[in-house]
């Protein structure tokens, strides 16, 4: 792609608020979910910098929701997860995993429990409203499956509650971490939950028709200017230092729950209606599995990658899947898939960089 333009198109689809991401500077994009996603306002280390102490405004619009509702709602949802949704509050949302058959990752959304028979699911980068259809149909379930019209807006970093306070009232700050409360404003309703790909704490709205997009922005810039509220997007050296997993690099189709660390969100005693069940059971003691890693030399930029990870004698042991430099860590940092017989913490391997081979330390915890 260097050099070259992603030429625009009609199925690369615009937010509700790029007029005001594009009014704000934004330097690149990516596609999710076949829409816009900012990736770089200022520089990657400079709007990681400004996350860290302020508060920052992301459209993560494309973080589409499939909506399912109707009388066999959570049976559909079930179906997908080994979490068990049946104990989710009625204001709460859940981090799930979402598997095939064999007990594949297909996607890690955020679940949210609209009503009882009403869930959205807040999708990662794989195209689940189809497969979801394909299930509604397949087993002639009585629920619509459908894309609703609604638009998450994060809002990041220390400074969030003070914002969210100032726009929403404080009763909004008072929601407990992936809870959330429905405020209307102007007529318009909106999810608010305190959630969001990052840990720097904060809130995620979900908007709920796209004709309010822009007020809203405006809203949340017009209450936050001496809050320093500038616009954001996930930034990758935070979300490594989190420990937050993508989709697409460090979770693929080829990974149980159990590899990706999502063990613990696996309730196989009672989630028995997943279809990938039986195939849980079976691999529950995996023989790879993410970590946390180090990897020496000098600052890496931010990327996602398959680097080759290799013992002493040379051989495959893993990979790595996402590094960057820490400018707060002052290290380089990274996510990949160890073998068992290398994953403990301290275990010294090689990765075969695209600038020679490195020295990568497994760590015991992530950064943040
Ligand atoms: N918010 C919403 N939708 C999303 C994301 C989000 N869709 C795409 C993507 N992010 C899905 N993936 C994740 C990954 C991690 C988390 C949320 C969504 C996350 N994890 C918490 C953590 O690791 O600290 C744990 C949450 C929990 O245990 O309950 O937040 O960010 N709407």
């Amino acid at each position: 792609m260097a050099g070259a333009y992603l030429t625009p198109s009609i199925r690369i689809r615009r937010t509700p608020f790029s007029s005001r991401v594009e009014r704000a500077g934004v330097k690149a994009y990516t596609v999710y979910n076949h829409m816009l996603l900012p990736q770089v306002f200022e520089s990657i280390e400079e709007d990681y910098a400004h996350l860290k102490r302020a508060v920052q405004v992301w459209d993560v619009a494309a973080q589409r929701q499939v909506e399912v509702v109707g009388p066999d709602a959570l049976r559909l949802v079930q179906m997908t997860t080994p979490r068990d949704i049946t104990s989710m509050a009625d204001d709460q949302c859940f981090y799930v995993p979402m598997v095939d058959d064999r007990g594949r990752m297909l996607n890690d959304p955020v679940a949210i429990k609209r009503d009882r028979d009403r869930y959205w699911l807040s999708l990662a980068d794989t195209d689940m409203l189809y497969y979801c259809k394909g299930l509604a149909a397949g087993f002639g379930l009585d629920v619509e499956v459908f894309e609703p019209d609604v638009s998450p807006l994060a809002v990041q970093g220390p400074k969030a509650d003070q914002l969210i306070a100032r726009v929403f009232g404080e009763a909004v700050v008072a929601t407990g971490f992936f809870r959330y409360q429905t405020v209307s404003v102007q007529g318009h309703e909106m999810v608010i939950a305190r959630s969001g790909w990052s840990h720097q704490g904060g809130f995620e709205i979900y908007l709920d028709g796209s004709d309010y997009g822009e007020a809203l922005w405006d809203l949340l810039f017009d209450a936050g200017r001496d809050l320093d509220v500038r616009a954001g997007c996930p930034n990758t050296i935070e979300r490594i230092e989190a420990g937050l997993l993508s989709f697409g690099s460090d979770i693929t189709i080829e990974h149980t729950p159990f590899e990706v660390g999502l063990g613990k969100y696996c309730d196989l005693d009672t989630a028995t209606s997943c279809l990938g069940h039986q195939a849980l059971l079976e691999n529950q003691e995996p023989v790879r599995q993410i970590r946390p890693l180090t990897i020496a030399g000098d600052a890496l930029p931010p990327i996602d990658c398959r680097w080759s990870l290799t013992n002493s004698d040379g051989e495959s042991v893993g990979y790595v899947s996402s590094a960057t430099w820490s400018p707060g860590f002052a290290e380089n940092i990274a996510i990949g898939m160890v073998s068992q017989t290398h994953w403990n913490a301290g275990a010294i391997l090689k990765a075969q960089t695209p600038t020679g081979v490195r020295s990568v330390v497994v760590r015991e915890k992530y950064w943040n």
